[in-house]
C-alpha cells in the first residue's frame, strides 16, 4: 500500500456523490490511498461514513486515512489519521494509537517535517504546494523548492498537496515527492474514475522517468 495517488474525498465538490461513492470511483481509477475529509459532518456521522469507507477500501486493499480526528479514525478501523498543524499533536496521537497505526502530518517547511517525524509521523504532506481554492485557509505555499527541502530533511514518504493537477504532477515528483494528494483534480471532475486513471498514469510515468 502506497501514497502515489492519494485522493481526498470532498462531497461538496463532487456534485452530490457520497464519500464512499467518491472512494469507489477513485479506487477504480487506481487511487492508492483514500482520505475521508469532511469539515461539516458531526463525529457520529463521520464514524458511520468511515466504517462504510473502510469496507470499500479494505476490499480493494487501499490505504484508508481519516482527516483531523484520531478517535474517529480508530473507531472506524482506518489505517491511519492525518493531522494538520492545529489538530492533535503528532506525539499525542502516537502515544494513543496502536504501533502499526499510520500518522500523517501536514507540514509547510523542513523544520515542521523534522519535528513531525521526531514525534512519530509515518509520512508528511508538503502543504500547500500551490494556491488552491479547495482550502482557502491553507496558508503560505511551499512551492517546488519547499518539496525539495522537505524531502531532503526527512526519511519518511513525502506526499505533495495543494493545487496539483495533470499539468504540474511531473515537476512535483521530480522535486522528490513520493505521492500526490488531490481533491479537485479527481473529485471535482465529471468522471472521477477517468480523472483518477489519467492522474495515476501521469504519476507512474513521471516516477519511472525520474
Ligand atoms: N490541505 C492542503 S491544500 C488542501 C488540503 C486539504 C486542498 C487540496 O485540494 P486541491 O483541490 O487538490 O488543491
Ligand atoms: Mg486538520
Amino acid at each position: 500500500m502506497g501514497y502515489e495517488l492519494y485522493v481526498i474525498t470532498d462531497p461538496t465538490l463532487a456534485g452530490g456523490l457520497s464519500h464512499e461513492e467518491i472512494a469507489r470511483l477513485a479506487i477504480e481509477g487506481g487511487a492508492d490511498a483514500i482520505q475521508l475529509r469532511d469539515k461539516k459532518c458531526d463525529k457520529q456521522d463521520l464514524v458511520a461514513t468511515g466504517r462504510r469507507m473502510r469496507k470499500v477500501t479494505r476490499d480493494a486493499s487501499v490505504l484508508f486515512v481519516v482527516n483531523d480526528w484520531l478517535d474517529v479514525a480508530l473507531s472506524c478501523g482506518a489505517d491511519g489519521v492525518h493531522l494538520g498543524q492545529s489538530d492533535l499533536q503528532v506525539h499525542e496521537a502516537r502515544a494513543r494509537a496502536p504501533r502499526e497505526f499510520i500518522i500523517g502530518a501536514s507540514v509547510s517547511c523542513a523544520a515542521d517535517a523534522i519535528l513531525a517525524v521526531q514525534q512519530g509521523a509515518d509520512y508528511v504532506a508538503a502543504s500547500p504546494v500551490f494556491p488552491t481554492a479547495s482550502k482557502p485557509d491553507a496558508g503560505a505555499t511551499c512551492g517546488i523548492a519547499g518539496i525539495r527541502q522537505i524531502k531532503r530533511a526527512v526519511d519518511v514518504p513525502v506526499v505533495a498537496i495543494g493545487g496539483i493537477g495533470l499539468h504540474n504532477v511531473q515537476e512535483v515528483l521530480e522535486a522528490g515527492a513520493d505521492g500526490i494528494a488531490v481533491i479537485s483534480a479527481v473529485v471535482a471532475q465529471p468522471d472521477i474514475t477517468r480523472a483518477a486513471r489519467e492522474m495515476k498514469k501521469r504519476i507512474v510515468d513521471s516516477l519511472s522517468s525520474r
